[in-house]
């Protein structure tokens, strides 16, 4: 049986990764066999590909170029990483996906949503996400804490973006979690890590509980 494809959406520093790896090793201590992956990167082509985008090479090419190279990324990654493992019959765990060059190059960087349709069918095809959890932050607790994480590094190219536009990065999400109700949960980040975990961990039990309960993966309850 294929696997499940989670895929977790926000804005900067709204807990993407930290509660990926939570849910993560929840699904692992109930047996089921996780990949934990991210976007741009996630496969040895797309990582390099991530180091172009991330250090603002690729900007002065403009933004629908920058889209391109989050495809050719994508494309890489779904190949190489993602159907293997969910053919495998293990779930895959995604930090960003699609719905973030929807947002980042569609709504903010005004790309024609045609050619970003176009490269997910080319670079996705129909690997898409069973779900997709959208951890739901205001852009300053989001931009806070990717600098409290970050330390002395210096900010990616899109992490160095202003205020309006993080905030106006988390209503895009909003809008799409609106959009399509039945791929997408929306879980407020704000609260204490192990809350936001638990809220993580319960919004998929629901979702997925068809998948969960065949696997013999719901009713455990050893860690809770
Ligand atoms: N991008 C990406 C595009 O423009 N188009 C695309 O198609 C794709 C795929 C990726 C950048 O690329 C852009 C978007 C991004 O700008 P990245 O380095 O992968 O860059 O950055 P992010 O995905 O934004 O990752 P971050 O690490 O900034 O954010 P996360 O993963 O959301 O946050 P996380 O888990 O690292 O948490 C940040 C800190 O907050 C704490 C954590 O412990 C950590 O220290 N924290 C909490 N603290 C208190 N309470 C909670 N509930 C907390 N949750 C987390």
């Amino acid at each position: 049986m294929r696997g499940k494809f989670i895929t977790f959406e926000g804005g900067e520093g709204s807990g993407k990764s930290t509660h990926a790896e939570a849910l993560a090793k929840r699904l692992t201590a109930r047996g089921i066999r996780v990949v934990r992956t991210r976007e741009p990167g996630g496969s040895p082509g797309a990582e390099i590909v991530r180091h172009i985008l991330l250090s603002g090479m690729a900007k002065p090419l403009g933004a629908e170029a920058e889209t391109i190279l989050f495809a050719a990324a994508r494309a890489d990654h779904v190949h190489a990483t993602i159907a293997p493992a969910l053919a495998a019959g293990q779930w895959v765990i995604c930090d960003r996906f699609i719905d973030s060059t929807r947002v980042y190059q569609g709504a903010l960087g005004k790309v024609d949503i045609k050619l970003i349709r176009g490269l997910e069918r080319v670079a996705v095809g129909d690997m898409m996400p069973d779900l997709t959890v959208l951890l739901d932050v205001p852009a300053d607790i989001g931009m806070a804490r990717a600098k409290l994480r970050r330390g002395v590094e210096a900010a990616d190219r899109f992490e160095a973006e202003a205020f309006e536009f993080h905030e106006a990065v988390r209503k895009a999400f909003l809008i799409l979690a609106e959009r399509e109700p039945d791929r997408f949960v929306v879980v407020d980040g704000r609260p204490a890590l192990d809350v936001v975990t638990e809220r993580t961990v319960q919004a998929v039990e629901r979702r997925l509980s068809t998948a969960l309960l065949a696997l013999g993966a719901l009713t455990g309850g050893e860690d809770r």
